[in-house]
């Protein structure tokens, strides 16, 4: 039988209008996910964050959950850098940035996530020039990955948010025409709720070159609390043979507990039987 992986998205500090379960300490976070049948947790940091590898490892070995991605989201919120930034001297320092998450990404092996710090194409800019830009970069960066063994797990991101790689096919398309074989795809149920047609289409789609998963439910609430298909959601997982993490990241309501507990009572009682 085949076993999921679940983890739950933490920072250290986030707001209750944020999608991140849970809040605080990294090891005491940690701990509580493992008790709460979580494998890992996913923790949204700067780039700067401290980890203390050696009591990582120690829990790890006891069972007390470890960490399945950094999520660099936090580069470009709090530090104003992006890939697609247009001077240059910031498109350095987010490169230096991200280089940084690989090393200590490597170090916890663990990969990383890539959303909001691939950055934007401006209203008026070339989208084609910026696209070849944003290949470019990534090919630095997909070669700094292959050589640390990390995986850069691209997320496809609605349209309200982001203006580029908001589909499953267009961000697999430009994975596959520039030979970025390091970054791999990041589908979030919430996003595919309002930009796939057919989000069991554009799991298929993905196939091989789905790295990651991020689940809630339609509401952006934990899964089982509203209308999508979380049995079928598993099962087409399963028909892919994916064999990444399932992450939780949803509004921590009705509270932050209630909301990691619910989440993974749902998601493993719809676990697809043999
Ligand atoms: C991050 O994983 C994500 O899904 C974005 O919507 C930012 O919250
Ligand atoms: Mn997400």
């Amino acid at each position: 039988m085949r076993t999921w992986k679940y983890g739950v998205s933490l920072a250290e500090s986030s707001p209750m209008t944020a999608p991140l379960p849970l809040e605080g300490n990294l090891y005491e976070n940690m701990e509580k996910a493992a008790l709460y049948g979580y494998d890992a947790v996913e923790f949204h940091t700067r780039e700067t964050f401290s980890f203390d590898y050696d009591k990582i490892e120690q829990m790890k070995a006891a069972g007390k959950g470890g960490i399945c991605a950094l999520v660099t989201g936090r580069l470009y919120t709090q530090g104003h850098l992006s890939l697609l930034a247009e001077d240059p001297a910031v498109e350095e320092r987010a490169i230096a940035g991200i280089k940084v998450y690989l090393d200590k990404a490597h170090r916890l092996g663990t990969d990383i996530v890539l959303g909001w710090a691939k950055g934007n194409i401006p209203a008026d800019g070339d989208r084609t020039a910026h696209l070849q830009r944003l290949a470019e970069t990534l090919k630095i960066l997909d070669t700094t990955a292959g050589e640390r063994g990390v995986k850069i797990l691209i997320e496809v991101i609605n349209h309200y948010e982001t203006n580029l790689f908001n589909t499953a096919g267009e961000t697999l398309a430009f994975l596959e025409e520039n030979h970025l074989d390091n970054c791999y795809i990041h589908l979030d149920t919430y996003h595919m709720g309002m930009e796939e047609g057919d989000p069991y289409e554009a799991i298929r789609l993905c196939g091989d070159r789905l790295g990651y998963f991020h689940v809630a439910d339609n509401s952006r609430r934990y899964p089982g609390s509203g209308q999508f298909d979380f049995q079928k959601i598993l099962a087409t997982l399963a028909e892919i043979h994916y064999s990444g993490y399932v992450t939780v990241e949803c509004i921590p309501e009705p509270d932050r507990d209630t909301a990691a507990q619910k989440a993974i009572a749902h998601l493993k009682a719809c676990e697809p039987q043999a």
